[in-house]
């Protein structure tokens, strides 16, 4: 039997999801006969990163927006306390950690807000070295179908990259992110 991994892409249970939480890929490896592996997260580097994203949010709630706010160690989901980001309502916005140098992560932990939580429906966690169109091009490490207003929820990966993005494609939206976490280790 292979080594498991936390690339889980396939891991559904009811098939309404795409991504396990650690609990239940657990519980799934549990039932096929597989000793899960210790998970040992780390330091959230993003801490230490440097956040970008491809616009800001216009108008009155523009200061409030900045792409390092889903960076600030805060998980506040209230947007108007100003630890979120928010772009401008646009075609395909992303949003874009440098973690300054490679790490190998682990898991990418995002707390949603508590309000128009849809808005992150169907957004794709991508993590490498490339920023080639804005680093929106590099592997995915996890399709986010949809999460609770402010939920936090958990990613789990096995990939190697500087950047981390958060990107919705296809439609305009509002991206809207209270807080990013990435836990890996350098390479
Ligand atoms: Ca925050």
């Amino acid at each position: 039997m292979g080594k498991p991994t936390f690339n889980v892409p396939r891991a559904s249970v009811d098939g309404s999801c795409d991504y396990c939480s650690l609990e239940v890929l657990r519980e799934i490896m549990k039932c096929q006969g597989i000793m899960p592996p210790a998970v040992k997260l780390g330091e959230n580097v993003a801490l230490s990163g440097r956040a970008t994203q491809s616009s800001i949010l216009r108008g009155d709630e523009g200061s409030l927006s900045d792409a390092i706010n889903a960076i600030d160690g805060n998980q506040d989901p209230n947007f108007v306390h100003g630890s979120c980001s928010c772009t401008n309502s646009e075609y395909a916005p992303w949003w874009r950690v440098d973690l300054l140098k490679p790490y190998r992560i682990n898991a990418i932990i995002i707390t949603n807000r508590n309000s128009v939580p849809e808005r992150l429906n169907g957004a794709e966690i991508l993590i490498g070295n490339s920023l080639a169109n804005q680093g929106n091009n590099n592997p995915r490490c996890a399709y986010i179908s949809s999460m609770a207003a402010g939920a936090t929820q958990t990613f789990y990966c096995a990939l190697v990259g500087r950047y981390v993005n958060i990107a919705i494609r296809g439609r305009q939206e509002f991206l809207t992110l209270c807080e990013v976490q990435v836990f890996g280790q350098p390479v």
